[in-house]
């Protein structure tokens, strides 16, 4: 069966591509076989990540950037992974409206990720899907997320480059997008220029760059309004230019090499769990469950114990 659909999803049928993506990104039986499958053809998209607060004209942005995308490279896709916009929200139904005439477009593919209920948690299933469009010969693949706990920051680390867009105004929610994802943007967004305050909002941002002095990459702050398209080619030049210096100093590598280390480990000690659950059996394992609850033994008796044959 995934033969048949991998083979009308690579020769460019949506609606193939998005059943595969469904198999993966839901681990469902056949999703190890697809990616085995599609692995070899990976690692040629630009995977570009945007993320910051809900509200902050991500998808609006997205949208512009895959139009300018577009114009250069054959294939671009969006996949949005946004638990702030429901699927009945008002936020999702602009979405839809704004992203009508990119779905009248063959070359760009929409993906719009669960939030929740995934195998190995969402960084992983976004991961997977990443990549099976990466193999079926998307150039870009821009990932929206919000960027408000770490299981988004995991998100945005699938990315070669991470762009944080803020807005004019955030105040003091700039401290708290300090704590979570300033560390991992390449670069800085503000967007809404259109709006009082983009300046300071620009170097408050610079401020609190200019703390972190020691790292490699500076990462530049662009203004764009996402809402006119002013910006927008500054921005393609931006990330442009952190691909060329990741590629040159090798954080490009490190930053795979990372991401295949986490999925080798993940699979690893899920293998290894099983084997031993395997290994030791329900009955066995039950006991000591019980023994435990009933503080007859300690947990780590219990390990020792069922580890210990
Ligand atoms: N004034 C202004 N509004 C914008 C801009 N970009 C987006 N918006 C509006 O901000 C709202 C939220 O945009 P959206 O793209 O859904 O934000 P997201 O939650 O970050 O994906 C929408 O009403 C947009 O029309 C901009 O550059 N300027
Ligand atoms: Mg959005």
């Amino acid at each position: 069966m995934s033969g048949d659909l991998l083979e009308k999803a690579r020769a460019g049928d949506k609606r193939s591509t998005a059943r595969l993506l469904t198999i993966v990104e839901n681990d469902e039986p056949g999703a190890a076989a697809v990616l085995r499958a599609l692995y070899p053809a990976t690692g040629h998209a630009e995977i570009v990540g945007i993320t910051g607060p809900p509200g902050g004209g991500k998808s609006t942005l997205v949208n512009r950037l895959a139009g300018a995308y577009r114009e250069r490279a054959g294939k671009v896709a969006i996949v949005a992974v946004d638990p702030s916009s429901p699927f009945s929200g008002g936020a999702i139904l602009g979405d839809r409206i704004r992203m009508r005439e990119r779905f009248l477009d063959e070359g760009i593919f929409i993906r719009s990720m669960a939030t929740r209920g995934h195998a190995g948690g969402l960084a992983r299933a976004s991961a997977r899907v990443v990549n099976v469009l990466d193999a079926l010969g998307t150039d870009v693949v821009l990932v929206e997320t919000v960027g408000v706990g770490q299981e988004e920051v995991d998100v945005a680390r699938v990315a070669d480059t991470v762009c944080l867009v803020t807005v004019p105004g955030l105040g003091d929610d700039i401290q708290a997008i300090k704590a979570g994802v300033l560390e991992i943007a390449d670069v800085l967004v503000v967007n809404k220029a259109d709006r009082p305050g983009a300046d300071e909002t620009a170097r408050d941002l610079a401020q609190m760059l200019s703390l972190a002095k020691d790292k490699p990459w500076k990462p530049p702050i662009v203004r764009t309004s996402a809402q006119t398209g002013e910006g927008v080619a500054d921005l393609v030049g931006a990330i442009a230019k952190h691909r060329a210096w990741s590629r040159e100093s090798g954080e490009y590598r490190e930053r795979r090499q990372g991401a295949a280390r986490a999925e080798v480990e993940e699979l690893l000690r899920e293998a290894l769990l099983r084997k031993l659950e395997g290994r030791v059996g329900d009955g066995r394992l039950n006991a000591a469950v019980a023994r435990v609850a009933e503080r007859a033994i300690d947990p780590y008796a219990a390990v020792e114990e069922l580890l210990g044959e």
